[in-house]
């Protein structure tokens, strides 16, 4: 675990391990005590050095122990220990140094660490706040404000930065525990009073509680909902307000109030959920431990749209050079040109961050109009708009000019993979990989497997999503896939919501008080109201002839609303147009704002089409909306779509801005309890039976049949013959 594994010219260095990110396990603390205890006793050892095993110092507490019921011996009196210790202690980071791990080093007289390093205290993100002494020691080192920006975030801050900013004494390129040994001995016999961080005033701006007021108002609107960013500002007041020891004891008294609640719980299935959907199993028994990844050196994009651009600058920020291809010199002169102006914007970003050598990215791209020039790439995404015809004349020209072993990859959001892969002459090869928009920023990619899709390919795909720094989730080929085909009932109820008299401001605020980042009206000016509607059509949600809203609202018994393709022909496609559900300063504009003549608008459609006005609460607002993404969560299970809840709950937390907090639809849906959520869809279903969403799936019924099953227990239930990935 850890042993003071060698003494060198008095400099005792003790290995921290626990693979594979040694972890702080109560066992590791426990050996670590021991081994600072040890050389603090012995007389031929003058100084220490901490480092982590195989590359990395330490990953922070271990969240595997964290709903135990036994617990080990407390990080913070280990900390204490280092800190206390007359002779001088160096951290040598490499890898990460995160949560306990960074506390631990903060604990350290100096620190060490390797240019590729992040450190960073993310407890946010895991619903908890610092609780070894790193919210109250890092303001003492860097100042409050720059604290306040990583503990609310989570945020991993590289180690040049890290530098900038104080919390490390100095960057190396190699060699960091040599490094770190060398300034041991150095500093061997020197006073450590300044490096006891404890002991020092906390950096403050003037005017401190009005900064932390005004710090608390911004991260309530940013963090919707969310306890633990609230509680980091509240720990932050602590180490302003009072001594480090009482500072210690609120810091500790937050995080007891926080490792109880239901927050903290859905945030650790989050993080367990996102990285137990890599581990991918299909019916036939490949998986992700069979089968290979190919290497991805080369890569072409076809389509310099908005996602187009996007998928172009996430493969260069992975230093995949790029070959991007336009249909016509007009097109590519207008994507180049956006392309480039991204890039240039993520260059600067990164050479802010010390990356000196990030201009190189811009050798990475380069622009043509010649297919022949993808003939030995190894791999290509096609990103054009949205329609088969098209993509299928792509897919057959690929299938003649790309070398045997390049994987066709397309961004669809919804098309069906099998029937582009069915022009191909290599329909084992064809991938989905739908991005999300905007694509070098969003976290998710769903990777489509089609009937023919072979195990190296969803394996390639998987693993470039992880050297995107996406999260990859594969799903089944089915009309929108797993994430758009959860979202279309809820675009339908929120306006089926706003035709029965509700306002479209207040269903808004809803779901943002639910913890959406922006409400489903807001969220459908972005996307478009044109592109939404064309989808409902092209799915056959409603009649296209009958656009004009004259009907009885009933396609067949199936109840649709008109009204995106009322207010697309008025040409309100959204914040692109300047108005959708909402007016904006400009075209393009980002500030929505009420729009009196959409409350005019609604009135008349409503008395001409006889609605019945039922005004509902915000706490039915949220069912109303959220059961039916829930409920058809639950069909897709049953269809065998998704593997399993959890890969639909990292789907809506890293697609749709699900709030994280709450885990997910399905996690959602288990903390409620399953016969709750069903007794209220049958009674909405009961009181609108031509709202087929809302009629309970097969699969939830059966669950609840069996009482109120944690939701590891629901796939069992299912059994694998349903799958369909
Ligand atoms: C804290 O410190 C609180 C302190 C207060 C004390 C009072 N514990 O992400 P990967 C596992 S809170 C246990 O795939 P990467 C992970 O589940 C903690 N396990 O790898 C996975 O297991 P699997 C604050 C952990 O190279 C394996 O390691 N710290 C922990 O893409 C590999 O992980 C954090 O929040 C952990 N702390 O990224 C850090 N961390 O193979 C969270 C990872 O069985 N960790 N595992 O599936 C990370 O951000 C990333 O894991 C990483 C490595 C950057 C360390």
């Amino acid at each position: 675990m850890a042993a003071f594994s060698y003494i060198c010219d008095s400099v005792a260095v003790i290995t921290m391990s626990n693979p594979p990110v040694n972890a702080l396990s109560s066992a590791l603390i426990r050996a670590v005590q021991k081994a600072v205890e040890e050389a603090i006793g012995d007389f031929a050892v003058e100084a220490i050095v901490i480092r982590g095993d195989k590359g990395k110092f330490s990953a922070g507490a271990d969240i595997r122990e964290f709903n135990r019921l036994e617990r080990g011996p407390p990080l913070v009196s280990l900390i204490d220990l280092i800190e206390d210790s007359k002779k001088p202690v160096v951290a040598a980071i490499e890898g990460v140094a995160l949560g306990g791990g960074l506390e631990l080093a903060l604990g350290c007289h100096y620190r060490i660490a390797h240019a590729q390093a992040y450190v960073g205290l993310p407890e946010v993100l895991l619903g908890l706040v610092p609780a070894a002494g790193g919210a109250l020691r890092l303001p003492r080192l860097i100042g409050i404000s720059a604290t306040l920006s990583m503990i609310t975030t989570g945020k991993y801050v590289q180690a040049r930065e890290a530098l900038k900013l104080g919390i490390v004494d100095k960057v190396v390129g190699e060699n960091t525990v040599d490094e770190a040994i060398q300034l041991a001995k150095k500093v061997i016999g020197q006073p450590l009073g300044s490096r006891q961080l404890s002991t020092l005033p906390v950096q403050c701006p003037p005017n401190v509680e009005a900064f932390l007021d005004e710090a608390m108002v911004k991260v309530k609107k940013q963090f919707r909902g969310a306890q633990s960013p609230l509680a980091c500002v509240e720990v932050l007041r602590a180490a302003v307000q009072l001594p480090y020891l009482e500072g210690k004891k609120k810091e500790r008294e937050l995080f007891q109030f926080l490792y109880t609640t239901d927050q903290t719980r859905a945030q650790q299935y989050a993080f367990f959920a996102e990285r137990e959907v890599a581990k991918w199993t299909l019916p036939s028994g490949a998986s992700w431990k069979t089968a290979s990844p190919q290497p991805i050196r080369t890569a072409a994009v076809i389509g310099l749209g908005t996602m187009g651009r996007g998928i172009v600058i996430s493969l260069v920020k992975a230093k995949i050079p790029v070959i991007a291809l336009e249909q016509d010199k007009k097109q590519l002169d207008i994507g180049s040109k956006a392309v480039m102006s991204l890039l240039d914007r993520e260059i600067l970003k990164m050479e802010q961050l010390g990356h000196t050598e990030a201009t190189n990215s811009l050798g990475l791209v380069q622009f043509t109009l010649d297919y022949g020039k993808l003939r030995d790439v190894d791999i290509v995404i096609e990103a054009v708009f949205e329609n088969m015809a098209l993509k299928k004349e792509i897919f057959r020209h690929l299938s003649g000019i790309c070398k045997p072993e390049a994987f066709l990859c397309t961004n669809t959001s919804g098309l069906d993979i099998d029937e582009i892969a069915s022009v191909t002459d290599r329909p084992q090869m064809i991938v989905g990989t739908h991005f999300f928009a905007p694509a070098h920023i969003m976290k998710l990619l769903e990777v489509v497997r089609g009937s023919c899709t072979s195990s190296t390919s969803i394996s390639t795909a998987m693993q470039l999503a992880k050297n995107l720094g996406k999260i990859g989730v594969l799903v089944g080929n089915c009309p929108l896939f797993v994430g758009n085909r959860l979202m279309l009932p809820y675009i339908q109820q929120a306006i089926f919501l706003v035709e029965e008299g509700n306002k479209v401001e207040e269903i808004d605020r809803a779901l943002e008080g639910f913890g959406f980042a922006m409400g489903p009206f807001q969220m459908m000016d972005l996307a478009g109201l044109d592109t939404l509607w064309r989808c409902h059509v092209e799915h056959g949600l409603t009649r296209p002839e009958q656009s004009t809203g004259t009907s009885n609202h009933c396609c067949g018994s199936k109840r649709y609303s008109p009204l995106l393709g009322i207010l697309s022909e008025k040409l309100r496609f959204g914040q692109k147009s300047g108005q959708g559900w909402y007016k904006y300063e400009k075209p393009g504009g980002r500030k929505a704002m009420s729009d009196p003549w959409l409350h005019n608008f609604l009135s008349e459609y409503r008395d001409a089409h006889n609605f019945k006005t039922q005004y509902i609460t915000q706490e039915e607002i949220i069912e109303w909306c959220l059961y039916v993404i829930i409920n058809e969560g639950f069909k897709a299970l049953e269809d065998g779509i998704a593997s399993g809840p959890e890969d639909i709950d990292v789907i809506y937390t890293n697609g749709y801005g699900w709030p994280k907090h709450t885990g997910g639809p399905m996690y959602y849906a288990s903390l409620v309890g399953l016969p709750v959520v069903l007794t209220k869809l049958e009674k909405y279903y009961e009181a609108n039976p031509d709202i087929p969403d809302l009629k309970p799936s097969m699969f939830l019924k059966k669950l609840v049949a069996y009482g109120n099953l944690p939701l590891k227990e629901w796939q069992f239930h299912l059994g694998s013959q349903n799958c369909k990935l």
